[in-house]
């Protein structure tokens, strides 16, 4: 490659702790940076560290970090380039990435139109299937109406979930067990979509009960060349947030991700995919595998593959931005060890998980051999109220899964965190729970986690064997089948 650099200078859409990492990325590819921060993120460790910053608006995200023209000014008035949007806010924005092209600022993600396509779940269903990539049973694409519905489930077969179109993150999914069901949520279904997404086109898909989440990581170039950079498993979530993802993913065999993977590089190439992106996919109890969605944005959860492929994904993406080929052997990235990651957000495990903010006053990030932390914090750090609670990330590696959980309980007994309540503590139970280390892990298990500590305690302190069991979201929904998981799905709002 000429020495010509990548870019002239990157700005970075975004904050917390995703803003730290792109910068560091750029600092590693010896690119200028320059965060574009909210009011509120004025102290932030992004806008401290960066060569520059430029502020966008006011702290509410409408008017800063989700206001596409006041982001593009701020790239244009700097004379940036190319522009990094992270995650959430609009990394999965068209209009940004189709804005960026016309004002010729390189967009670090996908072209808009494929952003556009993923983004319609319905469609990414047709790109997957022409594909050969297996799908669940479920619509051909957007069902327009109750009798169509009705007569979807049937072929289909109960139970079924109705999910939007503009959906996604688990927002406004409705499972239903039977006709009967079905008629009285497709429409509040509907509704539902309509209000939140402003679109309320619908499809249908079988419902699985307790599946497991597992994802694939892809790096496309410009030039054909797709890889599939390894699975990772994601299944412990808690209302559709996740708290611990692994790679590779556990009790996994060697041939299905071998066909996992092979499938997930071809649906991505199918949907002319450039960049970082992620397939994602249900696992049933007999192993069989099915596209559930692409996200077109590099992920939160991005640190565990780099920790076994030895692949830096921000640099990547960065690099296929400027138009480099993807120069890596597929063969080199097979996952060496284990890699485990905690999310760990400013949230109250014992009220329910009630959001809090305040001031860090101390701050001892875990080290040592195998551990990595991607955070913002610092002691004095305000956290402020407008954004999401995630306070950072501890990445854990090991040779194998045995000693990255290990390294993991190390690195959460030395986290010092005071001023806030945080999720350390709950982690430390997840980790140590012997279904979580024999890898027995499925979207109910942090439900069922949260049931056993909690009835657990409950009990103690009234002296009796159970207590009521608490309603969740889909995920905590149905020992025993669709019913359950209607009414779980229905309180989840
Ligand atoms: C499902 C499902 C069961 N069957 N689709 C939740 C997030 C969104 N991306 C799709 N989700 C689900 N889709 C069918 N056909 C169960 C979930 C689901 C879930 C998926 C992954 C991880 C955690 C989850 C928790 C609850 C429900």
């Amino acid at each position: 490659m000429s020495d010509r650099p990548l870019f002239r200078k990157v700005l970075i859409a975004n904050r917390g702790e995703i803003a730290l990492r792109v910068l560091r990325a750029c600092r590693d590819l010896g690119l200028p940076a320059v965060v574009a921060y909210s009011e509120a993120d004025r102290d932030s460790l992004a806008v401290r560290l960066a060569d520059e910053a430029v502020c966008i608006g006011p702290a509410a995200v409408a008017r800063s970090y989700n206001n596409a023209p006041a982001i593009i000014s701020a790239a244009l008035v700097t004379g940036c380039d190319a522009l990094h949007p992270g995650y959430g806010f609009l990394a999965e924005n068209a209009y940004l990435a189709d804005i960026c092209q016309q004002v010729g600022v390189a967009f670090i993600g996908p072209r808009p139109e494929v952003i556009e396509r993923m983004g319609n779940k319905a469609e990414a269903r047709k790109v997957m299937r022409e594909a050969g990539v297996p799908l669940l049973p479920g619509t051909e694409g957007v069902v327009q109406t109750l009798g169509d519905a009705r007569q979807a489930a049937r072929r289909i077969g109960y139970p079924v979930i109705i999910k939007a179109v503009a959906g996604g993150g688990g927002r406004g999914m409705r499972v239903a067990t039977n006709d009967a069901e079905l008629t009285r949520l497709y429409p509040l279904a509907q509704a539902e979509a309509e209000s939140a997404f402003g679109n309320g086109e619908v499809y249908l898909e079988r419902y699985l009960d307790r599946p497991r989440h597992v994802e694939v990581q892809i790096l496309a170039d410009h030039h054909g060349h797709v890889l599939a950079l390894g699975e990772r498993d994601c299944s412990l979530q808690r209302r559709h947030q996740k708290l611990v993802e692994e790679a590779p993913a556990p009790n996994f065999p060697r041939k299905t991700r071998d066909a996992l993977l092979r499938l997930a590089a071809k649906g991505a190439k199918a949907a002319h995919y450039t960049g970082a992106g992620t397939l994602e996919f249900l696992l049933d109890r007999e192993g069989h595998f099915f596209f559930m969605e692409m996200n077109t944005r590099i992920q939160v959860e991005h640190p565990i593959t780099e920790a076994v492929s030895g692949v830096d994904l921000v640099v990547w993406q960065i690099k296929v931005a400027a138009g480099h080929p993807l120069a890596i052997d597929g063969r080199a990235t097979e996952p060496h060890g284990h890699a485990i990651e905690c999310r760990i957000t400013a949230e109250d495990a014992a009220q329910d998980f009630a959001p809090n903010v305040g001031v860090v006053e101390t701050y001892v990030a875990p080290g040592g051999p195998g551990v990595r932390v991607d955070s913002h914090l610092y002691a004095g750090y305000a956290v402020p109220p407008h954004y999401d609670s995630l306070l950072g990330k501890v990445i854990v590696w090991g040779k194998d899964r045995p000693e990255a959980i290990a390294r993991m309980e190390r690195a959460l007994a030395e986290t010092v965190i005071t001023g806030i309540a945080h999720t350390v503590p709950f982690h430390r139970g997840l980790i140590a729970d012997p279904a979580f280390k024999r890898g027995d892990v499925h979207t109910g298990f942090v439900a069922e986690f949260q049931d056993r500590y909690h009835n657990h305690s409950l009990a103690e302190r009234n002296g009796r064997e159970r207590a009521e069991p608490v309603p969740d979201t889909v995920a905590a929904a149905a020992p025993g089948g669709g019913a359950d998981g209607a009414s779980a799905a229905e309180g989840s709002r």
